[in-house]
């Protein structure tokens, strides 16, 4: 086993214009979908059910013969996706469980080969997206509770505990990614990010990440590398994202990345449900204030939502997960102005507002309160005028001493009230 450090010191990495541009887009895109599918979705106990209840890799063989998502259209979910105000989706391509949702020539284990359903599923959501403009990063998982070469077990691996750990092969193992990201970057056109995970099951590994971020690069330069390693970024990577938290925040205790927001171009991730993958017992649904306001702060905080969304087994998005993201591409078809292409705001959020700018208007979003005034310290511009984003009704406010205090109108009921600061 290698040291962490050998893979990725002693590098200049130097992003090429097409990846620079990417990372603009990336950083005005602020919202994306991300999608957990795969053929643990069968079982409906989210995508750990295979770690989590212990079932063997004969077992779980059986659930792609399960997976036949006949109700699956591509063309609808991409439809909904634009209609709900994203720029880009994320899709599990494969999760920890090693299925791979493509025609993969390396591997048999995937959904064309082993399924009754035989339909390249990549392909399909590729296209669709491509075809109403969103564009398309893939998650890979980089821990494998399937594969003989990946042995022995990381800290995770209920599933495959107990086998023969000898038949390990580490370099065979970074091999096989390595030609799966080929197939991934070179037979589905323009793919702008990938997106790895589980780099913290064996987090002493040497993982190669130098020649795998080479590959990705070469292949496509424009194609961003992040890496939810839940650590300071590594060189080669192109964003720094941030699992189920705000940048700076560690309320999950993933983050030993909390205090270490860098200058990439960040990414949040989180949920509708309660768990990734679809589970049946799913009674921690997100209201749409509860989503909104996870927007709006990561934009206050200058990072992308990557809002979760885990279909179910017949391949329909539930219901009340349509729904959240219809109400926000709702709202951002009014609001959208004061979200995409801004920059966080000079003061952090809090749970009563956040700040976002462009230019030299200051966006102050309110979030539902009873409060008659709002009063915000440390804030570093020169206020002109504060007035309603909707309607430009002119609002009485205070500024002394990098203090503004704002008069809030009587009905702040609404999930998100957006105000407009006019600065010098
Ligand atoms: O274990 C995964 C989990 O299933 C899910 O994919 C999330 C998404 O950020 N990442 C891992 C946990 O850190």
């Amino acid at each position: 086993m290698g040291s962490v450090s050998a893979s990725y010191s002693q590098q200049h990495y130097q992003p090429s214009p097409e990846n620079l541009k990417n990372r603009e887009w990336f950083e005005q895109s602020r919202f994306g979908v991300f999608i957990h599918w795969g053929v643990y979705s069968v079982l409906g106990d989210g995508e750990w059910v295979m770690n989590n209840q212990n079932i063997s890799l004969d077992e779980y063989a059986l659930l792609p013969k399960f997976f036949n998502p006949i109700s699956f259209n591509a063309k609808e979910w991409a439809k909904l996706f634009k209609q709900a105000g994203a720029k880009y989706i994320t899709f599990t391509t494969r999760h920890h469980d090693g299925f791979s949702m493509w025609d993969s020539q390396i591997s048999d284990y995937n959904v064309v080969k082993k399924s009754p359903f035989k339909r390249d599923i990549v392909k399909e959501l590729v296209e669709a997206c491509h075809a109403e403009g969103i564009k398309v990063m893939f998650y890979y998982s980089l821990l494998d509770w399937h594969r003989d070469d990946y042995l022995p077990v990381g800290k995770t691996g209920g599933g495959i505990a107990g086998r023969d750990s000898t038949k390990g092969d580490w370099s065979h193992y970074v091999q096989f990614m390595k030609s799966q990201l080929t197939e991934l970057l070179s037979n589905y056109g323009n793919i702008d990010g990938i997106w790895f995970d589980g780099h913290w099951d064996k987090p002493n590994e040497d993982w190669h990440f130098k020649e795998i971020y080479e590959l990705i690069h070469k292949l496509q330069p424009q194609c961003l590398v992040g890496n939810n390693h839940h650590l300071a970024p590594f060189e080669g990577e192109d964003f720094q994202m941030f699992e189920r938290d705000l940048p700076g925040e560690n309320t999950t205790g993933f983050g030993t990345n909390a205090h270490d927001v860098g200058k990439l171009p960040k990414e949040v991730c989180g949920t509708i449900a309660g768990s990734w993958g679809f589970e049946l017992k799913d009674r921690t649904r997100k209201s749409f204030q509860e989503v909104l306001k996870y927007l709006v702060k990561a934009a206050g905080h200058g990072s992308n939502l990557l809002l979760n969304v885990g279909p179910m087994p017949n391949g329909e998005i539930q219901d009340y997960q349509q729904e959240r993201l219809k109400e926000l591409g709702k709202w951002l078809s009014v609001y959208g102005e004061t979200i995409y292409g801004t920059e966080g705001g000079a003061v952090s959020p809090t749970d009563d507002y956040a700040l976002t700018k462009k230019g030299n208007q200051v966006y102050l979003h309110v979030f539902k309160t009873d409060k008659k005034e709002l009063l915000i310290n440390n804030l570093p511009y020169q206020v002109k005028k504060v007035s309603t984003f909707i309607g430009k009704k002119e609002i009485k406010f205070s500024h002394k001493n990098n203090s503004l205090r704002v008069d809030l109108p009587t009905s702040t009921d609404e999930a998100d009230l957006v105000l407009t600061l006019t600065i010098k």
